[in-house]
């Protein structure tokens, strides 16, 4: 393990983001790393996961790796994406996981915060759902994460100006469950795990199961369906896609002509 560090008891495991130099930046390789430390943990019988950056980080996770997306022609987050890969593997995964967020949430970390299932934060935390700064048609299941986790015009708001919401907002909202201070945070999840390690695990379980089965339960048609893709690909077929992630590259503010 390179870019993320992996502890347990047996009990409990702890996964740490650990790659600050690119502001822990969920490219493949760090998806690949945190999937595995969740099969360890799975194959340990974990009853609990903490999954945190590093302690006093001033970035959580800068959200997908830029670079790492396709240039365009190609849906940035298909099925088999990484980051769609890990929100599945977060909210399948057979016990709590809590998110110690310490710093900014951007994008697809936002997304993959917000599919665990409680949600910790220190006061100088910031949360921000960035497609529209990059020009990404984001897709359905990944909306109603957002949806899932704040009410309606909150995650609008968040989604229409990608603007950070600070913690103090998130927990006004709702987006997320505690403020602890950075001093305490650590202790705060351990102890709060500690509780959810002495209760019947295969209750929790099911109970996860359940709420994400009922959390995720829209039926929609398949005529619906291909309508919203046909959409997204004509947001990843502009020249504004090429535009956001080009501008990023760049390190200049984007322009986009809306076509
Ligand atoms: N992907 C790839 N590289 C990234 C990155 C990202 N998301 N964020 C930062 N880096 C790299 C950056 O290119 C630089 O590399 C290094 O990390 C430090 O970034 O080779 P380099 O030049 O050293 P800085 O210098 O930008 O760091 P800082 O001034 O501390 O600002 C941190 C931060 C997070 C505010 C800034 O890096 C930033 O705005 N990053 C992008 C945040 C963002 O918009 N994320 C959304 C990604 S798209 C997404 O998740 C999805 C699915 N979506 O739909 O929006």
């Amino acid at each position: 393990m390179t870019l993320t560090k992996f502890e347990t008891d047996g009990q409990l495991a702890t996964i740490t983001m650990a790659n600050p130099s690119k502001r822990n930046a969920l490219s493949d390789a760090m998806i690949t790393e945190i999937l595995e430390s969740l099969k360890k943990a799975e194959d340990s019988r974990a009853r609990c996961v903490i999954l945190r950056a590093e302690p006093g980080a001033r970035i959580w996770s800068a959200g997908h790796d830029i670079s790492e997306l396709p240039k365009s022609h190609r849906d940035p987050l298909g099925w088999s994406d990484p980051l769609r890969v890990v929100i599945r593997a977060i909210e399948e995964f057979p016990a709590p996981i809590i998110a110690l967020i310490e710093g900014g949430v951007w994008g697809g970390a936002c997304e993959m915060a917000l599919a665990c299932d409680i949600i910790v934060a220190t006061p100088d935390s910031t949360f921000a759902i960035t497609p529209a700064k990059l020009g990404i048609p984001y897709n359905v299941t990944g909306l109603l994460t957002f949806m899932n986790a704040a009410n309606l015009h909150t995650v609008k708001e968040m989604a229409f100006t990608a603007r950070p919401v600070d913690a103090q907002r998130a927990l006004l909202v709702g987006l997320i469950n505690h403020l602890v201070e950075p001093s305490e945070i650590t202790d705060f999840c351990l102890e709060m795990a500690r509780g959810i390690e002495k209760m019947a695990p295969l209750a929790i379980a099911v109970m996860k199961e359940e709420l994400r089965v009922l959390a995720s339960a829209h039926s929609i048609t398949p005529r619906m369906f291909e309508r919203v893709q046909g959409m997204r690909r004509k947001v990843y077929d502009s020249t504004d896609y090429e535009e956001g992630v080009k501008a990023f590259k760049e390190k200049r503010p984007p322009v986009f002509k809306g076509e």
